[in-house]
Parts: structure tokens; sequence; C-alpha cells
């Protein structure tokens, strides 16, 4: 699953460059039986499978040493956010650890260091929770992106969603570029964009004018 999204543009770039390194793993090749089992039937019953504690840990124990951050994907997991993207770019190296379809051993909690989620929508696996915490830390890695994007695009950093935005032609099948942003006039232009990015963010976001999401 992971081949593919990790290769593409931003991030193949970053990794091309040697500003990002990446490496996936197979939790089947820390285990010791035939099947290499990583799942078990729940103690005290119930529906689905739970993810062993053994190959976790000797993962861990093999892939980590003492400045790896380890986190573990879960739904009971802390909501994602641009700050938590913040925090996680700061370490130098970190393992993600990502089930697949059932829950974790309670017992693997106590190696980890941070549980995220990404949102509140029921998901297969932890593979694409794992790519969207490696996406949004990527572009904060220093030189990945261009001066240019790099302060463009923080909608969610700046606390209101961005304003409306328009391209050549001036009138698009009737749809007019509204006059203000081709009047040249960059103090009113400004002052449209604040006003518009206010109002959209109060219509559809208000959450993000009262909070600190910052
Ligand atoms: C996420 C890791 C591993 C989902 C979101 N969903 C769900 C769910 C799963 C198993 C048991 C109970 C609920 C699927 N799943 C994951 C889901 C992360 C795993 C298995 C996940 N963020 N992170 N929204």
């Amino acid at each position: 699953m992971f081949v593919g999204p990790l290769d593409g543009s931003i991030i193949g770039r970053a990794r091309d460059s040697g500003l990002l390194e990446l490496a996936t793993h197979d939790l089947r090749d820390w285990t010791h039986d035939r099947h290499r089992t990583v799942d078990d039937e729940p103690y005290g019953g119930g529906p689905g499978m739970v993810l062993k504690p053994e190959p976790i840990f000797e993962a861990i124990e093999a892939l980590a040493d003492d400045t790896t951050h380890v986190v573990l994907l879960t739904p009971q997991g802390e909501q994602f956010s641009q700050p938590k993207a913040r925090a996680l770019a700061a370490h130098g190296h970190l393992l993600l650890l990502c089930g697949s379809y059932e829950g974790f051993d309670e017992r693997i909690r106590m190696r980890v260091h941070y549980e995220i989620s990404i949102g509140d929508y029921v998901l297969t696996n932890g593979a694409l929770p794992a790519m969207v915490v490696i996406d949004a830390i990527t572009r904060l890695l220093p030189g990945v992106l261009g001066d240019d994007a790099s302060s463009a695009n923080e909608s969610f950093s700046k606390g209101t969603l961005e304003y409306p935005q328009y391209t050549r032609p001036a009138d698009f099948r009737g749809m007019k570029v509204p006059e203000v942003l081709l009047s040249g006039n960059h103090a009113e232009i400004a002052k449209w964009r604040r006003a518009k990015a206010e109002q959209r963010t109060r219509e559809r976001r208000p959450d993000l004018l009262n909070d600190k999401n910052e």
C-alpha cells in the first residue's frame, strides 16, 4: 500500500534529495511461527482479532533507539492536527505503527509515545492514516517546500479558510471575476480577501474562528 503515494511528487523529491528517509517494514518479519502469525483471538471472547504484543515489541526493539519517537495509529488516539504535525516534524526519527483491520493488545500502548487518529470516520486499517501523517510532516521539513509554497497553504495555521481565488479569463461563461481584483488597488484587495475569508470561515468552519486550532 505504501508504494505509490510515498514516491509521488513532493515526498518523492524530498526522499531523492535526502531530506527525508522512509522505510516500510512487515510486522510478520518479527514472528517465529510457520504461519508468521501477528494476531490472535481476544481474551474474554468477542468478534475480530487482536494484534499480538510480541511482534510489535520485537519490531520496536529492532527499529527504535532512544532518539526514536514511537507513534501508534489508532482510532482511540488523539486527533491529528497541524500543531501535532509540527510537533512530530521536530523529531529526527519516527516509528509509525499501523495495524490492519483488528485492534491492538492493550500492552502495546506501553511501548508507544503517542497515539494518533486522523479523524472521526471508520477505516479498514492504519496504513492511510500513517501516510497522511507522513505527508503532513514532510511538507514541514526544512527545504522540502519552496518559500512560496510554504507561506501559502497554511490556512489551518492562520485560523481562517482561504479567500476565493480567480485566474484568467476575467469573464468565463458570464461568471465574472470580482471587480476589486482587477482594480490594482492592493489595499482594497487585501481588505476584500480578509472579509471573504472570514465570511467563508464563519459559514463553513465556525469552529476555526473560536479555538486554538493554531
Ligand atoms: C485507524 C489504525 C488499525 C482510523 C482513523 N477505523 C477503525 C477501526 C479499525 C479497527 C478496529 C476498530 C476501528 C481499523 N484500524 C485502524 C484505524 C488506525 C487502525 C485498524 C484510524 N484514524 N486512524 N480515523
